[in-house]
């Protein structure tokens, strides 16, 4: 009403535009390592990645093939669930669904969810909408320069829509899933979806 001061509350308030850090991350501009497992040692002249499940056939992919898929850059930011966050780091690979049409994955109409799997014992759970997104890549440049051993060379998941954990290193395989199934972190307590927006930090 004329002249009523605006009070607070959802109602009232401005519209405040998204802020770049989500809520209780802060920033650091170290890339530091977060690994649960032993790092392995991926030979991409004997590497297969692998899709099965919810899919009319299973298909693999060597990494030849991988690299002939169209390559793309993006620039995303990264949040640990422990509370730190990169931001604008670039990122080199392939956009997941690039990939799954260049190897004729066929999925079926059951599929929702996704399992990634690595070289490892590691495995992290998504929804298919956020393997499908328009920034979430396979990647293998960071920062122009081939990803390193350490960080998931010669090959990553990269979620930047949710937080870090989702981001596989050595992924080696996506097995998508009528029902979703905890992962690694996920059956350990961690959140079954992850969006920092949200802190879906734990379950
Ligand atoms: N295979 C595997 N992938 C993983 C992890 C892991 O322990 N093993 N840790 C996750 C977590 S918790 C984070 S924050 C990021 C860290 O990536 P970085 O080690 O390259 O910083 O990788 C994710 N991917
Ligand atoms: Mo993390």
């Amino acid at each position: 009403m004329f002249g009523r001061k605006p009070r607070d509350g959802p109602e009232f308030a401005p519209r405040p535009s998204r802020p770049r850090v989500p809520p209780n991350q802060s920033v650091t501009t170290s890339f530091y390592t977060l690994t649960a497992e032993q790092v392995p040692s991926v030979d991409v002249n004997n590497f297969t990645f692998r899709f099965w499940g919810e899919v009319r056939e299973s298909t693999a992919m060597t990494w030849q093939q991988l690299m002939t898929v169209k390559h793309t850059t993006l620039t995303a930011d990264f949040h640990c669930v422990t509370g730190w966050s990169m931001l604008g780091t670039e990122w080199g690979g392939a956009l997941v669904r690039d990939v799954l049409e260049a190897a004729h994955v066929e999925l079926s109409a059951s599929a929702r969810f996704v399992m990634a799997h690595c070289t490892t014992e590691f495995t992290t759970n998504l929804p298919l909408e956020a393997l499908l997104a328009d920034d979430t890549m396979l990647a293998w440049e960071w920062n122009r320069l081939p990803l390193t051993a350490p960080h998931g060379g010669p090959l990553r998941l990269l979620v930047p829509s949710l937080y870090a954990w989702k981001d596989a290193k050595w992924v080696s395989g996506f097995e998508f899933l009528a029902e979703d199934r905890p992962g690694f972190w996920e059956s350990r307590g961690y959140h079954m979806h992850g969006d920092p927006w949200k802190e879906e930090r734990y379950g």
